[in-house]
């Protein structure tokens, strides 16, 4: 394991998520690449990496956010999320017939009607392009059992953003859906954290605009105090995440590096 100040007892334990940093959402190749998006990375590593702020982290974001960032990171537990769909996903323009993009009117498995955007195929189970980052890979497994892969959007007839609303695994299981399907949510990652005495829970990755900010706000509606690391996260849409920022920040949570940027696209 890392070199890690063990934070003194008296300090919230916090999870940091790192959200979908898979080849998918990433310059050059990914077929659904959030612009910028590997500059997540750095970031992230050093997130990873370092226990003592460094000035590495201080380049990223300023003494006052650093502050900040030692208060948040009681690091307990590392979370990385893994879109994780099957061919046909319901997400997929080409299951629908229709351009990537497009917003479509449908109803999921569970019976849910919602307006889903439709994306370019992504992250099918088994490809490439749903690999993690190979340069986290070995930073994360050197967290032992603190570490743990969340695949979500792994049942075809489910659009899942949030970590929240996936299963916690090894990373090793094969590629099969659950195979039942409850009509609730998941609370597995909601467990796992307050099982672990978390009550802080830091998100970082892609994309700011769906799925870290669906995570944030799920992480908010558990009750966990919740921050996001700007320059750790990239969007796709909303430019540099700023409405879904306002949103979540409105609601308590903190956005660290946020007014270091510009961190748009
Ligand atoms: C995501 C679109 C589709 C994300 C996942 O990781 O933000 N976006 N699936
Ligand atoms: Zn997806």
């Amino acid at each position: 394991m890392p070199a890690i100040i063990q934070g003194d007892s008296a300090r919230p334990r916090s999870a940091l998520i790192i959200v979908d940093v898979q080849n998918d959402f990433l310059p050059p190749n990914g077929s659904l690449a959030v612009p910028w998006g590997l500059e997540v990375g750095p970031p992230i590593a050093e997130l990873l990496d370092k226990y003592e702020w460094d000035m590495v982290i201080a380049s990223q974001v300023s003494t006052e956010q650093l502050k900040h960032l030692m208060d948040y990171f009681n690091i307990f537990s590392r979370l990385t999320l893994q879109d994780y769909h099957p061919p046909g996903h319901i997400s997929f323009a080409t299951s629908h017939d229709k351009q990537p993009f497009e917003d479509m009117q449908l109803t999921d498995a569970r019976g849910k009607a919602y307006v889903q955007k439709l994306w370019p195929e992504h992250c099918v189970q088994g490809t490439n392009g749903c690999e993690i980052k190979s340069e986290l890979v070995p930073r994360l497994h050197a967290w032992g059992d603190k570490f743990k892969i969340v695949r979500k959007g792994w049942h075809k007839g489910i659009e899942s953003y949030s970590a929240f609303e996936g299963y916690v695994t090894s990373g090793t299981e094969p590629a099969a859906p659950p195979t039942t399907l409850s009509p609730a949510l998941p609370t597995e990652v909601a467990d796992t954290l307050r099982a672990a005495g978390i009550t802080r829970v830091v998100v970082t990755g892609v994309a700011t605009d769906f799925c870290v900010g669906a995570t944030a706000q799920s992480s908010i509606d558990a009750k966990f105090d919740t921050a996001i690391v700007a320059p750790a996260c990239r969007s796709i849409v909303d430019a540099n995440g700023s409405k879904v920022y306002d949103k979540l920040a409105a609601q308590g949570a903190k956005i660290i590096g946020r007014d270091n940027g510009p961190w748009e696209n």
